[in-house]
Order: structure tokens, then C-alpha cells, then sequence
């Protein structure tokens, strides 16, 4: 992609905007980087960019007259901002910025997408390639935006990507080699009119795909796909920890393969640091991709059996009198508080031994889908920030609900209740941003409450 001597808008200061600006303006683009708000976050990004020669405008509207050869839109900023409108009536293309990585990598990718797992799923990828000694990396969605890695890739054998559906949205090229869905749950529909609309935007992660390449594809996903007559392009390979019919799938602890050539059990999950179905589900997929790859099981096996979940996800934060304070922050919809309530120590005396801790910014989801595992996990629930009273109106006929007014409220009401052999889980089924600047702050905030109860104790 030639963009020498172009004038390229770019939309939204944040992360993947910095990462596409420094790239444009490396290879000889002019750039202008435009962003609603003027913060505090913004201005520091801002003054490193200024320095590199590349023009700024925050907090203000793009003026009338200005003229693009393109522009390239961050994963957060939707099309229907003021900005990318004006493009757009101007006639001019947008792409997103993962696109604009992407036609700037050297190397194949294999990328991970689906509602939830899909972080787990790439470090998994990345540490199973390392340790087989194969050369990749991990950028996209998980924190590192493609834009800032293109410089690395001709050295890599594959660069491991995890892929959201806003940066699906915005791709026109986007080819992996290895298209992975973990799974499909509702998710993100304040910004989709439909679920439709979500899983046609997953869907393009096979848009540019060929019948060589592959899509390894959590078999209910794939079901999913077709009743919204979504047909992968290329070779399959299907996984599930429910369903036996998967090329992949378990019996009792053992994962199996059904695959031509590659049959019988790969990996007991009793060898597993990980846990839980989810997390079952997620090594499956990344034994297929270590197939795919020429990968032997003997170098797939001691880094699959050695991960450990990283933080913010079902995170053993503190154990105090014999309750388990649990941070599963990254929990951001209904699906994946499910995930963690299925996944939590029972005990055989009591069916309900969880104390949760829920809310914050509403996507548009349906809380009721988590009742079933709510009647049967929760004692009580503590509900924070903006959803809190729709949470109560969905949960309160099934749990008992509280509400706090903040994190460390909730921590120390479900403490004084908790007793040996319960959970304090925080899993709160929304987004942060209601009082948080992302969900690691937000789980930070728990692990420190938890600290203060520590030395309380
Ligand atoms: N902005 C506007 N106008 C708008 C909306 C936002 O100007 O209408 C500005 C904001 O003021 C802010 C900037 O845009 O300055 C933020 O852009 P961004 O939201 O794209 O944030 P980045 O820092 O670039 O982070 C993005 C991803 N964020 C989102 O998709 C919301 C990060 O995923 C990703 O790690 C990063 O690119 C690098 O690829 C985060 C995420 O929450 C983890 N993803 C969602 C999820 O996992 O559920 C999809």
C-alpha cells in the first residue's frame, strides 16, 4: 500500500489512532488525528505526535473543506460519528486501522475472534508457537494495536492476532491463514441494531479467506453462522467441550480428536492449570491451530499444560478465613459471567456458595440469560453502577440483591457474609467505562478493596 504524499484523517486518539498515525506518518502520509474529547489522555498523546510533525484536532468538529485520500477509523468510534459522516459524503474510503496493519505486516496471521475466550485463546497460540520455537507475536484487540508491531513482522513465522468485531467492521483485505471463533454470545448490541448485525460483522473475519486456508470453529459458533447463512470459505476444523459430534471434543477429562490422521486422546485437562469448560474449549482450539501448523503434540503440550489464566480472568486474588476472593473483571457480558459461575469451586453442602459482585455500563444485553446459573450459584448479589437497577429487576427473583455505591462497598458488604467455603466473585456482565477507564482498572479497584479487607483482618 502506497500512501507517500497522502492526506490521511485519522478518527479517535486512543491506542490503535497513535499506532496509525506514527505508522502514516513514517512511511510519508500527511496526517491529521481527530478526537471528540480533549482529555487528559488525548493531550498526552497528542504532545508525542506533535513532535513528529503530525496535526491535531480535539475536541473540536472537522471543518468544512478539508480534503482526504483516505482516512482510517479506530475500533471504538463507530461509523456514524460526525467525522467518518463527513468522509463518507465526501466520497472518501475509510478503512480501519487494524486493515491498515494488516496490509503493512509481512508475514501470515492466524487471528482469534468470538465473544469471549478470545484473549486466553491468542496467549495460549503465542506461548504454545514459543515454546515449539516457532517465531510470533500477539497484537490486536488484546492491547497492542497491529499498526505498532508491522515493523517487526518479516521476522516472524506468524503474527497471532485477537480480533473484535469493531475491528471487523472496518476490514476490506483481512486474510488470516487460520481464522479462529471461540464462540458466539450477545454482545456489544448497544453499538449493533441486531444480533444479526454482531455475527455478520464476526463473520468477516472469512471474508478474504481461500478453500486452503483454515477456520477452526467452537462447534456451536459454527451453527450459529449457518442459521444466519454465514458459510466459511475454507478447510474446517470444529471443537466443543458439550458436543461430541466436534472434530474435537471431550470425553470425561479427555480432549479427543476425530481428525483424519489424528486420532484419539491429546491432552487430559486434569494436567491443565486452567479450568472450566470455557478454558477447555480454548486449548482445543489452539491443539487445532498447533496442527494446522505442523506442530508435533509433544511440542504443543508442556505450554498448554502449564498456562495458568492471566489476570482479570477468574483471578484468585486473596483467600481469607477460608473465602476465595475472585477478580473476573474482563467479564464485560452475560455469557461470560455464565462462564464464570459454571467454572466456580462447589461445595457438596451448598449449592449456592458465591457472593457476586455485578454491573456497570450497559451494551444493550438480555441479564435474564444468566438466571438459570444465578439461582443455582448466587447467595446474594451486590450490584454497582449504571445497570444496577436492571440487574435487580432481572436477578431479584432469584437471588437476593443489594445495591453499592462502590467497589470497595460491595467487597466489604459480601465479606461480612461470606463464610469458609464461599466465593467473592466480581464478574459483572458489563463494561467498566461507566466508572472505570477499562476493565483492568476496574479490577485493579476490586484487588485493592480485597487488600483493605486484608489488613482489616
Ligand atoms: N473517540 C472519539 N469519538 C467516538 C468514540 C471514541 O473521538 O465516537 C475517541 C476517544 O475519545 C478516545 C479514542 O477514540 O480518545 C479511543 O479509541 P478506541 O476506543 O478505539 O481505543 P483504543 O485505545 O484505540 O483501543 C482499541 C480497542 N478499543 C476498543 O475497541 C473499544 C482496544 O480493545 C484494543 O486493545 C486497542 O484498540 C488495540 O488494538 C479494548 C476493548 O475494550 C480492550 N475492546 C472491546 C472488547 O474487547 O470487548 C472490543
Amino acid at each position: 500500500m502506497d500512501v507517500s504524499g497522502k492526506r490521511v484523517l485519522v478518527i479517535g486518539l486512543g491506542s490503535s489512532g497513535e499506532a496509525a498515525a506514527r505508522l502514516l506518518q513514517s512511511q510519508g502520509s500527511h496526517v491529521l488525528v481527530i478526537d471528540d474529547s480533549a482529555g487528559d489522555q488525548q493531550k498526552e498523546r497528542a504532545a508525542r505526535l506533535e513532535g513528529l510533525g503530525v496535526e491535531l484536532l480535539l475536541g473540536r468538529k472537522l471543518p468544512a473543506g478539508e480534503s482526504f485520500d483516505f482516512g482510517v477509523i479506530s475500533p471504538g468510534v463507530s461509523f456514524n460519528n460526525d467525522a467518518a459522516i463527513q468522509l463518507r459524503a465526501a466520497g472518501v474510503q475509510i478503512i480501519g486501522e487494524f486493515e491498515l496493519g494488516y496490509r503493512f505486516s509481512r508475514c501470515l496471521n492466524v487471528s482469534v475472534t468470538g465473544t469471549n475466550g478470545k484473549t486466553t485463546t491468542t496467549e495460549l497460540i503465542v506461548e504454545m508457537l514459543s515454546g515449539a520455537q516457532r517465531k510470533t507475536l500477539a497484537a490486536g484487540n488484546i492491547g497492542l494495536p497491529i499498526c505498532d508491531v508491522v515493523g517487526q513482522t518479516k521476522d516472524l513465522d506468524v503474527l497471532t492476532l485477537e480480533v473484535s468485531s469493531f475491528q471487523l467492521e472496518s476490514v476490506e483485505f483481512f486474510r488470516p491463514a487460520i481464522a479462529v471463533v471461540t464462540n458466539l454470545a450477545p454482545d456489544h448490541l448497544d453499538r449493533y441494531a441486531t444480533w444479526r448485525d454482531y455475527v455478520n460483522a464476526k463473520a468477516h473475519i472469512f471474508r478474504n479467506q481461500q478453500s486452503f486456508d483454515w477456520a477452526v470453529i467452537q462447534h456451536e459458533a459454527l451453527a450459529q453462522f449457518r442459521e444466519l447463512g454465514v458459510e466459511p470459505p475454507s478447510k474446517l476444523i470444529t471443537y466443543s467441550a458439550r458436543d461430541s459430534a466436534a472434530d474435537l471434543f471431550l470425553d470425561r477429562s479427555l480432549i479427543v480428536s476425530r481428525l483424519d490422521g489424528w486420532t484419539g486422546p491429546l491432552l487430559d485437562t486434569m494436567d491443565c492449570r486452567l479450568s472450566g469448560l470455557h478454558n477447555t474449549e480454548n486449548l482445543m482450539a489452539a491443539l487445532a491451530v498447533g496442527r494446522i501448523l505442523r506442530l508435533t503434540l509433544a511440542e504443543m503440550l508442556h505450554s498448554l499444560k502449564a498456562f495458568e489464566s492471566k489476570a482479570h480472568r477468574c483471578e484468585v486474588v486473596a483467600e481469607i478465613s477460608g473465602v476465595k476472593f475472585i477478580n473476573d473483571s474482563k467479564a464485560t457480558n452475560v455469557h461470560a459471567l455464565i462462564s464464570a459461575l459454571e467454572s466456580m469451586p462447589m461445595l457438596l453442602d451448598r449449592g449456592q456458595n458465591i457472593f457476586l459482585i455485578a454491573g456497570g455500563r450497559d451494551k444493550g444485553l438480555d441479564y435474564s440469560e444468566a438466571c438459570e446459573w444465578i439461582s443455582r450459584r448466587v447467595k446474594h448479589a451486590f450490584l454497582i453502577g449504571e445497570t444496577r437497577e436492571r440487574l435487580r429487576a432481572d436477578w431479584s427473583g432469584v437471588t437476593a440483591c443489594t445495591f453499592a455505591d462502590s467497589m470497595l462497598e460491595a467487597t466489604q458488604q459480601a465479606r461480612r457474609l461470606a463464610v469458609s467455603g464461599d466465593v467473592v466473585l466480581l464478574s459483572p456482565a458489563c463494561a467498566s467505562f461507566d466508572a472505570f477507564e477499562n476493565y483492568k482498572k476496574r479490577g485493579d479497584a476490586f484487588r485493592e478493596a480485597v487488600q483493605m479487607l486484608t489488613v482489616e483482618a
